[in-house]
């Protein structure tokens, strides 16, 4: 716990001055707010899951100072449930609806709408700047040195279709919560940061540049993250490679920047590279800024995460299962029932 002392806070900040600095530093800047968004449902109304839920495949439309942008997405959410309903944006890796990262049945069953896109539908997952949603924002595929990478654009566009979920009659628009694992946990804890409406971020197993602070980090340190994906941040976050300890920040400051609404860490007890025991740790540090706003942050279980002991109570919650680098099942069980004790206060 030595390092939680060590730690800068961003005490007395605004969520503002916050973000500017992890923009400025790590994720870069994002494109101004979309104008308008719009939809065009491409397959609709299809019966799924035994006639449980309706399914479509639709188009959003960005309507931005960049231009347009159309990407496409699958909505699915539970019918005749008489109210309406909590939803989730998942953010994912493939394009589609229910997959290995997303049991999309247990979710509408347990009663939760499900907006879902593929990341690189949105734009590419490597240093190419030109296509899709890059390639409008940065004409030329040249970006200057605190301009947003990857990360920043799939956040971007995860806030816009949000733009359209609070819209629907059958979604309750004040309980819509974004979930992506790994790289795209980064994304959903950037999303949260970015915009106040979502109810919580949750990320899964999203390490090094997400939940896990870099400082003392055992798995995945700024050196090799920026050696292999460089195009995720913004090119100043290279600054940072074998100097995480003079870091302005660190990744508590993501989390905290989920102020006003929730943030959600899952960890994987196998998954080392991303550091379980900084993911828990960066939760204890980013309770200290939502307790001085005066909210309850974590309510952590001692100095290290325990297995299946899902720490609930807070607006900043957590848990770690066994097993691998996977968004399972059990991680989605475990949100599902964070948001019912949350909801239920
Ligand atoms: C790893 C990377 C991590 C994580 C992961 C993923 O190789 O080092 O930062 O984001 O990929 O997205 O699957």
């Amino acid at each position: 716990m030595e390092l939680l002392n060590r730690l800068p806070y961003p005490t007395g900040l605004s969520k503002e001055e916050i973000l500017d600095l992890l923009f400025r530093e790590e994720y870069g800047y994002l494109p101004k707010k979309p104008d308008s968004v719009t939809v065009k449902v491409e397959n609709p109304g299809i019966h799924h899951f035994a006639g449980k839920g309706y399914l479509a495949r639709l188009s959003l439309t960005i309507h931005a100072e960049f231009g347009e942008f159309t990407f496409p997405f699958y909505y699915v959410y539970p019918l005749n449930t008489g109210k309406k309903v909590p939803a989730f944006i998942h953010i994912n890796f493939r394009d589609g609806i229910s997959d290995r990262y997303q049991p999309a049945e247990e979710i509408l069953d347990r009663g939760y709408a499900l907006f879902t896109f593929c990341y690189e539908n949105v734009t590419s997952d490597n240093s190419d700047f030109t296509n899709g949603l890059a390639g409008l924002v940065y004409p030329g595929g040249k970006r200057s040195p605190d301009s947003c990478g990857k990360l920043g654009l799939w956040a971007y566009a995860a806030s816009a279709l949000l733009d359209y979920a609070v819209t629907l009659p059958e979604i309750d628009a004040d309980k819509i919560s974004v979930v992506g694992h790994s790289r795209l946990g980064k994304t959903a804890l950037l999303a949260g940061a970015i915009d106040e409406r979502f109810y919580c971020a949750f990320s899964n197993d999203s390490g090094c540049g997400g939940a896990a602070l870099a400082r003392e980090n055992t798995g995945e340190t700024v050196r090799a993250i920026t050696k292999n994906f460089p195009f995720w941040f913004c090119e100043n976050y290279q600054k940072y490679i074998d100097n995480e300890e003079n870091m302005p920040f660190d990744q508590h400051w993501l989390i905290s920047a989920n102020l006003p609404h929730r943030a959600y860490v899952a960890s994987a007890e196998g998954d080392t590279w991303a550091c379980p025991q900084n993911e828990y740790l960066s939760c204890v540090a980013a309770s200290k800024y939502y307790e001085e706003n005066g909210k309850t942050g974590f309510i952590p279980d001692g100095d290290t995460p325990k297995l299946r002991n899902p720490l609930h109570e807070g607006m900043i919650g957590h848990h770690m299962r066994p097993g691998l680098h996977f968004l399972s099942r059990e991680d989605w069980n475990y949100y599902i029932d964070y948001l019912e004790k949350q909801f239920s206060k």
